[in-house]
């Protein structure tokens, strides 16, 4: 059995990773939104979902909202229900990807009044912010086009720059927004925040409080979103992770399913960045849970994060440094994989089991009776979906 040391513990212990509301309701493929029996019909039932990952991990104690998809009258009220399960409100998610008006655009977008609207629409999410005591304010923009010749790009930037800096501008002094950045989809030609450098060039025009929000599917096949990682910790501008998976496009896997070994490297990046347990760096996830179900989902899924920080805190640091010295190359990277290969599952059930946590919660979910519960008890009334 592996031996994890105190620091790894301790680092294990600090890990906290938020979850995404909409993780908990029906998402679906471009084809079908395919409902589960006992999904939410109410962001009340969201949170209550994801406080069963929070009990059986000990790794979840916070929630991401959606607006509007998550809009409530009284967030207070919300946010006092939240912890009477024990969870925290986290992340304010923006939404100008599902109204009418933003169909060519919303922050960028060449009419005044609508670019307006989006930007009232990023300002009632600070408010929400402002209610539920939440830092974050992440920033996704399904902007773009999709022929050569459909817009200019050049003016659209310098419109997005101004349109964040009224946002900005509006932030309290304790909170930040992120700008998420994704390569393609919706739009199929252009994206207006299609990659890592051009969310750091308008973030880093803002000021100290804008950050960047890496979605690990949101790259290009073959990129080494590990390389970006590390270069963004060394900028100080890595905010967020939106964990997932993926083979082929923004997938929204469960994290570390379709790539483990990806997974794992670019938590090597974050620690050997300085970026683990760094108030700085958020570690969200970011998925979809189409046909399998979602808590069980949401719970595998921190359980992989889990798993792949231990086993990049147990890479030996200072002998791949000396191998590294030494252009060792095969040694270096044998000392790489030996970590990887390190089987640390044992180790934190007992670890878990040490600490009052189910050795296996997977195991602890499917016994609790809570799927039961909620499929009777949810029978009746609408299941929320990814719809406004
Ligand atoms: C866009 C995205 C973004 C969310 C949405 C649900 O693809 O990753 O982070 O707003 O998914
Ligand atoms: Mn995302």
């Amino acid at each position: 059995m592996v031996v994890m040391t105190d620091n790894t513990l301790t680092e294990l212990e600090r890990l906290m990773i938020e979850l995404p509301s909409w993780a908990f309701g029906n998402s679906g493929t471009r084809f079908r939104v395919f409902p589960t029996p006992g999904s939410p019909r109410s962001i009340h039932e969201k949170i209550e979902d994801a406080a069963q990952v929070h009990r059986l991990t000990g790794l979840a104690p916070r929630v991401a909202l959606h607006i509007p998809w998550d809009a409530v009258d009284d967030y207070s009220v919300l946010q006092r229900h939240a912890a009477d399960v024990g969870m925290q409100i986290g992340t304010i998610n923006s939404n100008t990807f599902q109204d009418e008006d933003y169909k060519f655009g919303a922050l960028t977008h060449e009419d005044d009044r609508i670019r307006r609207k989006a930007i009232d629409h990023h300002l009632a999410c600070i408010d929400v912010m402002d209610a539920t005591g939440s830092r974050d304010l992440k920033i996704w923009l399904a902007e773009g086009s999709n022929y050569p010749g459909q817009t200019d790009m050049r003016s659209r930037q310098d419109r997005l720059a101004d349109s964040l800096q009224t946002i900005y501008d509006r932030l309290g002094p304790d909170q930040r927004l992120v700008l998420e950045y994704k390569f393609f989809e919706p739009s199929f030609y252009h994206t207006d925040v299609p990659d890592w450098g051009t969310s750091y060039a308008q973030v880093a025009a803002l000021g100290d409080r804008a950050m960047v929000c890496l979605d690990t599917g949101h790259h290009a096949p073959g990129t080494n979103i590990e390389f970006i990682v590390m270069q963004l910790l060394r900028l100080g501008k890595l905010g967020s992770f939106d964990f997932n998976s993926r083979f082929y496009a923004d997938d929204d896997l469960i994290v570390g399913a379709a790539d483990p070994f990806q997974l794992f490297r670019i938590l090597v990046e974050v620690v050997r960045g300085g970026g683990l347990n760094n108030p700085d760096v958020a570690f969200m996830l970011d998925q979809c849970h189409n046909i399998e179900n979602k808590i069980p989902g949401q719970i595998r899924s921190v359980l992989n994060v889990q798993e792949m920080t231990a086993r990049a805190l147990l890479l030996d640091r200072d002998a791949l440094a000396a191998a590294q010295r030494e252009n060792d190359v095969l040694a270096a990277n044998a000392i790489f994989m030996d970590a990887f290969q390190t089987d640390v599952r044992s180790a934190l059930a007992e670890w878990r089991a040490s600490r009052g946590l189910p050795a296996d919660p997977m195991a602890a979910y499917a016994a609790s009776g809570y799927r039961d519960r909620i499929v009777a008890v949810r029978a009746a009334g609408t299941q929320l979906g990814w719809s406004a």
